[in-house]
This record gives C-alpha cells, structure tokens and sequence, in this order.
C-alpha cells in the first residue's frame, strides 16, 4: 500500500478526502493546525511548511504528496506570500531532495476565475488568476511544470472548484465537486503509471460546468455526481449571487480583496516588547 502525504490535511478539503481515502492508501497527516480527530492507519506530523526543515521532514520517505496546505482564500499578502509562496516551493523542493517524484497539486478554479462565465475553459487556456490567491495558485503551477521538465518529476495539477456536500449557491453549481469525485480524480493522480505533467478541473460531471475537462477524461475521470440536482432548490431562493454583477468564474475573489476565510490559521505570536526600565521619581513628585 503506498503512503501518501497529504499537507493542509486539517482544512476542509483534507478532512472530506481523508473520509474518501481510509484504508486506500497509508496517509501521512501534516497541518500547522492539531489535528483532532486521528483515524486509524493515520499518521499526523504538524508542521509549518514555510520552513524549510518542516516540509524536509514531513515529505521523507513517502510515495507521493497532495499538497493541500495553504491559505485557501483570498487575503493578506504576507499571508499567502508565507504560505502559498514559500510554503508550496518548500514542499517542491522537499520533494524533490526526498526523491519523492509524484506530487498532486491543489490548484484552484482563482487560477482562471478571470474568464467570464460564458466561456467553456480547458486545460490549455492561460492563466486568469482573480486574486492574490489566485497568482499564488498560478505560482505552483509554475514550480510544477519547472519541476516535471527539469528534475523529472511527476506532475498532476487539479485545478479545484468548491469540494463540498452539497454546493451553497449558483456559482457552486458550475465549479462543484463532491467528496468522491475528489477521491477519484485524486486517485488516478496517484495511481496512473504515465502521469508526467497534466492539467485537470476539480469538478464533478456538473451540467453547468463552465470546463472542458476532457483531459481529466482523458485519464480514466468519469464523475458520479452532477450539482444539477440542487439547482431547484438553489435557484428558487433568488439569491443575488454577484452584487458586483460581474460575470467572472470566480465570482468575489475577482472584486474582493478579502475573502471569509473559513479555516483561519493560529497567529504566530508577536515577539514581546522589552520591559522599560521604571523611571526613578522624586519623593516629592507624587502623583
Ligand atoms: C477555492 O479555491 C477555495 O480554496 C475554497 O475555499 C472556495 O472558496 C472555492 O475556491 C470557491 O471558489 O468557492
């Protein structure tokens, strides 16, 4: 049974895939977050991957890494720069000194949230990133190609939508992927012979779908769900979706310049400020 790392494994995408993946595969946890709930067959390191020595350490001696870990949405620019920046190319790197050769990569539909709605999108589109979070999402598809044709590496990027249950609202029902379609996607990436460096959409086989996924095809992908039968209920509830009216795929990353984020990170501490030295008063000052 191959192990298989999976970074940012505390967020919500890790914890639905880690349900999925039970028993599959030998999964190695890593998050800077504690993780609460070990299942059996689960290992847990935390670790901070914007240091070099955590993302060493966590990535020794696996079969293959989905990297997960980062920040998820759009937000400060020193947080991302941390975490999707440094964080992703430490993780590369680690990899690669590892001689971990099969890294999957959580990209994410920000990459191309630029694109209007009514255009049908594919693998080989270029880049439209909507955000900060979006660029740093095209910067680790980046390292990943640099690794697959420098150093050989073994390259699968998925470009996700929204993992969830049960898509929220109407955009979630273009770029919605259930748990098992996640599963599945993820495990051709693991388990294809022949993956060198390939582009797939995170979604499920959504009749709204704004992605020709016919590479994710292509590699054995064939979606069990559809948001299509949430659409009723979605949609009777009126909801004005975009106040911007914008029609970008991405819908608020591409006018926001923060997003809720929904697993915040610990704060590291602030270094404490030195203690002043009390003043020597006159007796007579008094207060
Ligand atoms: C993403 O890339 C985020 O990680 C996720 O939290 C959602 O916001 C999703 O995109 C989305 O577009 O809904």
């Amino acid at each position: 049974m191959k192990t298989v790392l999976i970074s940012g494994a505390c967020g919500e995408v890790g914890t639905l895939l880690r349900r999925e993946l039970a028993g599959r595969y030998k999964l190695r946890l890593s998050d800077l977050r504690p993780l609460q709930d070990k299942a059996k067959g689960e290992t847990f390191a935390k670790a901070d991957i914007s240091r070099m020595a955590d993302a060493a350490r966590v990535t020794r001696g696996v079969d293959a890494i989905v990297h997960l870990g980062g920040y998820s949405v759009e937000g400060p620019w020193d947080d991302i720069l941390q975490a999707n920046i440094i964080g992703c190319y430490n993780v590369f790197e680690a990899a690669r000194m590892n001689g971990v050769k099969r890294i999957l990569f959580a990209s994410s539909n920000h990459a191309v949230g630029f694109y209007p709605r009514n255009l049908k999108i594919d693998h080989r589109v270029y880049p439209r990133p909507d955000s900060r979070y979006g660029v740093s999402k095209v910067f680790g598809e980046a390292l990943g190609s640099l690794y697959a044709s420098k150093y050989g590496m073994e390259v699968f990027l998925m470009r996700i939508g929204k993992v969830s249950d049960k898509p929220r609202d109407k955009r979630r029902l273009s770029i919605h992927l259930s748990p098992r379609d996640l599963a599945q996607l993820v495990s051709i990436g693991l388990d294809r012979r022949d993956i060198r460096f390939e582009i797939v959409y995170g979604v499920s086989g959504n009749t709204r779908s704004w992605y020709d996924n016919s590479n994710a095809s292509r590699l054995g992908y064939s979606p069990q769900d559809d948001s299509e039968a949430y659409a009723a209920e979605i949609l009777a509830r009126g909801e004005v979706e975009d106040p911007a009216g914008v029609p970008h795929q991405g819908g608020g990353f591409a006018y926001l310049e923060e997003v809720p984020n929904p697993a915040p990170l610990p704060r590291k501490k602030a270094a404490a400020k030195p203690r002043r030295k009390a003043s020597k008063r006159s007796p007579r000052a008094g207060r």
